[in-house]
């Protein structure tokens, strides 16, 4: 089953994704998603010059094989790029596998150990009033987990808060990331209303998560992990930068609050001791950025074995063959925990036509052979790429801040 084709297509149906298509000598036709965000061209390029002409004429059924193949091989491992463009052939691999056998991806990696997949998604405001409507709105919905952030009083501009025209909440700054303001004293004194205020109002039935974006310092996590001790968290997420695996001891010495990392690791080293020491409860790690499913599981396997639950990445900025991909594996392992979903505007759906649904609460990937996510790359050309940056921050004295 020899891959005579393998191609990248960029395209920005409401914001950027790059997705490589793999096509075997039989028209069977895989898709992977190649989308890192804010540097998409660079993925495309590592594929494009480096990656896609080694593929062709290699078969497509030996997944594992292509993977060590690329990793090892490569003599330059791991980092967010090649890690992406490994992710994606895995993927697309994995699809075409799927669509060889006539089943649905979470069938070959074990079948469904649940009978669906519990997913989060975003609730914000600008003030508290506005996020407790949005809260109650997803409520609405039929979600059983939440997360929720509002704009920091003290902060000109906070990120993660939705505009109301329904727009993305990452600025669109297409020749220089747009500069924001942060000092975590405002950010520490104001997150405990918050949930102060979701719980009084909504009750504990709800997950509620957050996520401190990587902005505060370990014992401004741990500070941060206790004061909110009291609102029962489902988890905080990077309350650290985890470059300093180390630093998440100093906060586990100081609160019960559970913690979630991971949406920026590229492989299993990179959460080795996080797991290994039992510094966090979730792990984030996203199917696109960490090597794709073969590697993703490997880390999951990694977590199930010292009690940590898997939390995958599900930002916009994943494509939908991200998320389907997410869908089958979080379907298949034991020590799922949540997902993240926070869903894609039209005209994505123009782009990706998905067979995936949410129900109640919870999603579940569709019983299409493959991932069941079909990419029409005539509509993709209709929609060029569209440089974007994610925002900088700065301190008041103007530092530039972690984020
Ligand atoms: C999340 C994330 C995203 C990221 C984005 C970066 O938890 O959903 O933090 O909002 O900022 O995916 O590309
Ligand atoms: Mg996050």
């Amino acid at each position: 089953m020899k891959i005579i084709d393998a191609r990248v297509v960029v395209s920005s149906p409401g914001r950027n994704y790059v997705t490589l298509v793999i096509e075997t000598e039989d028209g069977v036709v895989g898709v992977g998603d190649a989308t890192l965000n804010g540097r998409e061209l660079a993925v495309a390029s590592y594929l494009r010059d480096h990656v896609c002409p080694l593929l062709v004429g290699r078969d497509a059924r030996r997944i594992e094989d292509t993977w060590q193949y690329l990793y090892k091989g490569a003599y330059w491992r791991r980092g967010p790029v090649t890690m992406t463009a490994i992710a994606a052939v895995d993927i697309a691999l994995w699809d075409i596998k799927g669509k060889l056998a006539g089943l649905p991806v979470y069938e070959l990696l074990g079948g469904a150990a649940r009978d669906g997949v519990m997913v989060y998604c975003h609730a914000s405001g600008s003030t508290l009033d506005e996020l407790s409507a949005d809260f109650q709105r997803h409520l609405d919905l039929g979600y059983l987990a939440i997360r929720a952030q509002a704009a920091i009083p003290g902060l000109e501009k906070t990120y993660g808060i939705a505009p109301t025209d329904g727009t993305i909440y990452e600025p669109a700054s297409g020749n220089a990331p747009q500069e924001d303001i942060w000092e975590s004293g405002y950010y520490l004194d104001f997150a405990p209303q918050m949930m102060a205020r979701l719980r009084s109002e909504f009750g504990y039935e709800v997950h509620l998560l957050h996520d401190a974006h990587h902005r505060l310092t370990p014992i401004e996590a741990a500070r941060l992990g206790a004061s909110l001790e009291p609102y029962r968290m489902f988890w905080i997420e990077d309350p650290t930068p985890a470059e300093d695996q180390s630093a998440f001891r100093l906060i586990r010495q100081h609160t019960t609050t559970p913690i979630a990392v991971g949406e920026v690791f590229n492989s299993i080293w990179d959460c080795q001791q996080l797991i290994t020491e039992r510094l966090i409860d979730y792990i984030r790690t996203a199917v696109s950025h960490a090597g794709g499913i073969t590697h993703l599981r490997r880390i999951f396997a990694l977590a199930d074995l010292y009690g940590v639950r898997s939390g995958s990445h599900g930002a916009g900025d994943l494509s939908p063959i991200s998320l389907a991909a997410a869908l089958h594996v979080d379907l298949s392992i034991p020590n799922f925990g949540v997902q993240e979903y926070m869903g894609h505007r039209d005209p994505v759906g123009n782009v990706f036509d998905v067979g995936y649904t949410f129900r109640d609460g919870y999603m579940h990937p569709g019983d299409q052979p493959g991932l069941g996510v079909t990419f029409d790359e005539k509509a993709a050309a209709r929609y060029p790429y569209d440089p974007k940056y994610l925002p900088v921050n700065r301190r008041r004295d103007g530092s530039v801040h972690d984020w």
